[in-house]
C-alpha cells in the first residue's frame, strides 16, 4: 500500500503536469485516505462496477480528480496508458469527475458542498434494499464552508445513517490561502460530534491508522461516522507542502523532475 501511494503521487505530479493545469495540492494530500479505501477497504468489483451491493465512493472535493483517477486506474477501472490525456479534448478524465465519461463513477462532482448529500441518498437507498454496500465520501476542509454540509451533517445523525462516512481531508488550506485566514472551520472534530457524528481524529497519512479508523466506523451502529484525516497539502513534494500556490497550479516541466525525483 505504501508503494501503491507512492506510484499514485507519482502519476498525479506527471498527468498535472503533462496537463499543464489541475489540482496537485489537495490530490496529493489525499492519497493515502484514496489508496487504503481502495485497496483494503472498500468491498468492490473493477470488473463489475454496477454490482448492486458494492461500497460507493465520492470525491466531493471533485477538484482533486487527479488522485481519484490514479487510484481507478490501478484498480483496473479505467486505462492507466490515458492517465496523461488528463483535461484534453475527448479525454475520459476531464478536470473533474464526470460520470457520463467514466461510467464506473457513483456521481459527478466538482460543485462542492454535495457530497455528504450524494453519500446519504445512497447510503439510505442501500438500507431500504437491505444491501450490505457503505458509502464513503471525502470532503475538503474549505468545502467545509458549506452550509449544505451541515444540513446533510443534521439528517445523517437524526436518521441514523450508519453506513456512511464522512472523511474530511484537513489539510487546512483552500483555494487561495489558509482556511483560518477566509473562515476558520475549526473545530472540526467538536463540530461533527456536535451534530451527533461518531468522530475520529486521524493522522491522514497513515495507512494503519486510516485502517483503524475504517475498521472503527464499520463497527458503529445506529450513528454515522466522521474521519477528520490530518493532512498535509501537497504532501510528499518538498516545495508544494503547505504551499497554497500549487492548490491549483501545475507544475513546470522542471518541477515535475525535481518532484519525481524527491518521490523516488
Ligand atoms: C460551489 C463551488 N464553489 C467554488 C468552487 C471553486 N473551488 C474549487 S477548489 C476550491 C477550494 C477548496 O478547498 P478545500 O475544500 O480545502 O480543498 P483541498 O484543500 O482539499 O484542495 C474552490 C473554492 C467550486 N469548485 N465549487
Ligand atoms: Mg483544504
Amino acid at each position: 500500500m505504501q508503494a501503491m501511494a507512492k506510484r499514485v503521487r507519482c502519476e498525479i505530479i506527471e498527468m498535472i503536469g503533462a496537463a499543464k493545469s489541475g489540482h496537485p495540492g489537495g490530490s496529493l494530500s489525499a492519497v493515502e485516505i484514496l489508496v487504503t479505501l481502495y485497496f483494503d477497504v472498500m468491498r468492490h468489483d473493477p470488473s463489475n462496477p454496477k454490482w448492486p451491493d458494492r461500497d460507493r465512493f465520492i470525491l466531493s472535493k471533485g477538484h482533486a480528480a487527479p488522485v481519484l483517477y490514479a487510484v481507478m486506474a490501478e484498480s483496473g477501472y479505467t486505462p492507466i496508458d490515458q492517465l496523461n490525456t488528463l483535461r484534453k479534448l475527448g479525454s475520459i478524465y476531464q478536470g473533474h469527475p464526470d460520470i457520463r465519461f467514466i461510467p464506473s463513477l457513483e456521481a459527478s462532482t466538482g460543485s462542492l458542498g454535495e457530497g455528504v448529500s450524494l453519500a446519504l441518498g445512497m447510503a439510505l437507498a442501500a438500507r431500504l434494499n437491505k444491501s450490505p454496500s457503505r458509502t464513503y465520501v471525502v470532503l475538503g476542509d474549505g468545502e467545509s464552508q458549506e452550509g449544505q454540509i451541515w444540513e446533510g451533517a443534521m439528517f445523517g445523525s437524526y436518521h441514523r445513517v450508519d453506513n456512511v462516512v464522512v472523511i474530511v481531508d484537513h489539510n487546512r488550506i483552500q483555494l487561495d490561502g489558509f482556511v483560518k485566514d477566509i473562515m476558520e472551520v475549526e473545530p472540526l472534530v467538536d463540530k461533527w460530534r456536535a451534530f451527533g457524528w461518531h468522530t475520529i481524529d486521524v493522522d491522514g497519512h497513515s495507512i494503519p491508522a486510516l485502517q483503524a479508523a475504517f475498521a472503527e466506523a464499520a463497527a458503529t451502529k445506529g450513528q454515522p461516522t466522521a474521519i477528520i484525516a490530518q493532512t498535509i497539502k501537497g504532501k510528499g513534494v518538498s516545495f508544494m507542502e503547505n504551499n497554497p500556490k500549487f492548490h491549483g497550479t501545475a507544475p513546470t516541466p522542471e518541477e515535475v523532475k525535481l518532484a519525481l525525483q524527491e518521490l523516488q
